[in-house]
């Protein structure tokens, strides 16, 4: 009997388990489905891939067409797949990774949308990025020379002259390259993205975007954060406005907003340039890293070298042969191209490459670093099923070259590849490197936030083409204290000066970056013994996590998990923390931010800005007629 017994028993209980026999059999039949599944997806994003690269890396109307063509019938398969996806009860599957997989299935993003109206959008953005890939515009001093593009030649123009007319001629001529070609078609991105974001359930496209981030709190979390951070903003603001106006004059008011067209970069997202007339200690000068590069004959090939030997040191991966084969590296001279730098995954666990036009220069060696960061995280996850190969978020695929980058720019790890010569390291000298590095990172983060703070409107409605660009200029000046060097008008369109406008990429990823890379930068620099929170002798600017594997291996987990886990559970397996924190870039820059606040207080300096006195036309014809 008793035998009997504890057979009935243990089948109940195993019965038991499943309760109803009916969702076991669907798990079993979902398992089988997703793997369907990912092999085809996997085959689909390869021939994806392959055909965006030929264009991309060739822009021609044949390789336009063929992009659109490979997109158009991948569409159509995904739609019939994803039909079938829904017509399981996934919200109910007990495993919570075959509901997770379900869950990034059931959303289909534009392939939404009708054949056409698909077509139409991803012309559009091919386009948008074609005027913008292949704008040129006449020499300030030759104005018969007519042949000069973004990269190379504004970009250095922008960062080495002096000369203010020129300044302002590459800057306006720039934005009347791209911005009027691109603000009908723009308009007609906004309308057609936030259908696909309908048809997926979202209420415009500012959610989709937003659903990335797996947190209802996500904009509030964004705002708090730069709460905190704007205080160290407005310290280094006010002291590079004071430099700015010793060198260039009236040009630079003492209380107004800055002329975006005088801080060395394009969309002034990044101020490094003016560390050559800016610095704390000018008499500490150290070499700068540039002229180093030129002077030691670096070349593209040898700056990626040099990165990859970085992540190799740590124990991550080396690049790939198929990586040297078929990544493009220096610009071509045959062809037009999308010079902007990205980094590409062809989802057949083999292929990834990297196309930058490469300079000789830091700002380029720091890009090799931030792009090959994209490789190794796609290494890293290459074996999760394909809706797992993605960033926990967005922010964590920004971050892993720039964590990595955070340590080449130590000074130990600039003297200990030849590229810093001074062997001192006294206050002075620290303070300059702080204050340069400062100057791409606390910089940042205003026009981080700002992008999509004007696109989430923009997809909400809450900013109308008719105000798109006077609404820009509100938000550059509110949160950036820049202003143009000349008045604007709605008959001009300057957020299509930015790349990620015009291809439609997303930009909060890189707010969130800025902010995770110091607190992941302060986890591996603990692990690598090279920062102790409580010994002075070891602070967080001064780590360089080079050739320590335990902080690799700690970052390889993290990585390895791609987007399997929400990325509050990512972030604690290498934190032991699960939230956004603010704490350790500011931690990073105390030395600096202390320094400027007494620096400015010394000068007199004004902390913030005036309204600008550049203003913003709105159209004639919105104008009150009587006013004529
Ligand atoms: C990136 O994130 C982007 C490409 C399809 C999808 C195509 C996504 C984004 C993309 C393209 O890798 N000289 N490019 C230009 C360097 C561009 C590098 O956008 C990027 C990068 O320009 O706003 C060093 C330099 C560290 C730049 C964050 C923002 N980068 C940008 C940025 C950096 C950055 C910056 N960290
Ligand atoms: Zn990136």
């Amino acid at each position: 009997m008793g035998k009997i017994l504890v057979l009935v028993l243990a089948l109940l209980g195993h019965w038991g388990a499943a309760t109803d026999p009916e969702i076991e059999d669907e798990e079993l039949r979902a398992r089988d489905f997703l793997q369907y599944l990912n092999r085809k997806d996997e085959e689909g994003n390869n021939r994806l891939a392959l055909a965006e690269w030929a264009y991309a890396s060739n822009i021609t109307d044949h390789n336009l067409q063929n992009k659109l063509a490979v997109s158009a019938e991948l569409a159509k398969e995904r739609k019939k797949d994803w039909e079938e996806v829904i017509k399981f009860n996934w919200h109910t599957f007990s495993d919570p990774d075959l509901k997770r997989q379900f869950k990034k299935y059931s959303k289909l993003g534009s392939d939404a949308l009708p054949e056409d109206k698909l077509k139409r959008l991803e012309k559009i953005i091919s386009e948008m990025q074609k005027i913008y890939s292949t704008a040129k515009i006449c020499d300030f001093h030759n104005s018969s020379k007519c042949d000069l593009s973004l990269e190379p030649h504004l970009t250095e123009i922008l960062a080495k002259s002096r000369n203010v007319d020129e300044l302002k001629h590459v800057w306006v001529e720039w934005r009347n390259a791209v911005g009027p070609h691109c603000k009908v078609l723009f308009e007609e991105y906004v309308d057609l993205s936030n259908e696909a974001a309908k048809l997926n359930n979202f209420t415009n496209n500012a959610e989709n975007w937003l659903d990335n981030y797996e947190d209802p709190q996500f904009r509030s979390q964004i705002e708090s954060l730069w709460e905190q951070l704007k205080p160290l903003y407005l310290q280094i603001h006010a002291y590079v406005r004071f430099k700015l106006r010793e060198k260039y004059g009236e040009a630079v008011t003492e209380k107004g907003p800055i002329p975006a067209h005088l801080l060395g970069n394009m969309w002034a997202q990044r101020w490094r340039a003016v560390s050559e007339f800016a610095l704390p200690y000018p008499e500490k000068k150290d070499d700068d890293i540039t002229s180093e590069l030129k002077k030691q004959n670096y070349t593209a090939m040898k700056i990626f070298q040099t990165a990859e030997d970085f992540f190799k040191s740590i124990n991550l991966t080396e690049m790939p042969e198929i990586f040297w084969e078929k990544s493009i590296l220096t610009k071509p001279n045959d062809r037009e191209i999308v010079c902007h730098a990205s980094a590409w995954d062809f989802f057949d666990r083999k292929d990834f490459r990297i196309k930058q036009c490469t300079e000789i220069t830091l700002e380029h060696f720091i890009t090799a670093h931030h792009e090959m960061g994209h490789i190794e995280y796609f290494i890293q996850y290459k074996n999760q099923p394909v809706p797992f190969r993605q960033g926990a978020n967005s922010g964590f695929h920004e971050a892993v070259g720039d964590l990595i980058a955070l340590s080449v720019q130590s000074r130990k790890h600039l003297r200990k590849i030849g590229l810093l010569k001074s062997e001192k390291d006294d206050p002075e000298n620290v303070l300059n490197s702080l204050f340069q590095i400062g100057l791409d990172k606390i910089v940042f983060l205003p026009f981080g936030y700002l992008m999509d703070l004007w696109r989430w409107d923009v997809f909400e409605g809450k900013i109308t083409p008719e105000e798109y660009n006077c609404r820009w200029w509100e938000l550059r000046e509110k949160y950036q204290g820049v202003e143009p060097p000349v008045n604007r008008s709605e008959g001009d369109f300057d957020p299509a000066a930015k790349y990620h406008i015009v291809a439609s990429v997303p930009y909060i990823r890189y707010f969130v970056s800025f902010v995770i890379q110091f607190q992941f930068h302060k986890t591996v620099c603990e692990k690598a013994g090279q920062y102790d929170p409580n010994d002075p002798s070891k602070p967080l600017h001064e780590c360089d996590i080079y050739q320590n594997t335990e902080a690799g291996n700690a970052l390889k987990k993290m990585l390895q998990l791609g987007s399997s886990k929400p990325w509050h559970e990512a972030m604690e397996v290498l934190t032991g923390h699960k939230t956004m924190d603010a704490s350790a870039i500011l931690e990073y820059f105390k030395p600096l931010q202390k320094w400027l606040e007494n620096e400015n207080q010394k000068n007199g300096a004004f902390i913030g800005w005036e309204k600008s006195t550049k203003v913003c036309v709105k159209n004639q014809k919105e104008e009150n007629p009587k006013s004529k």
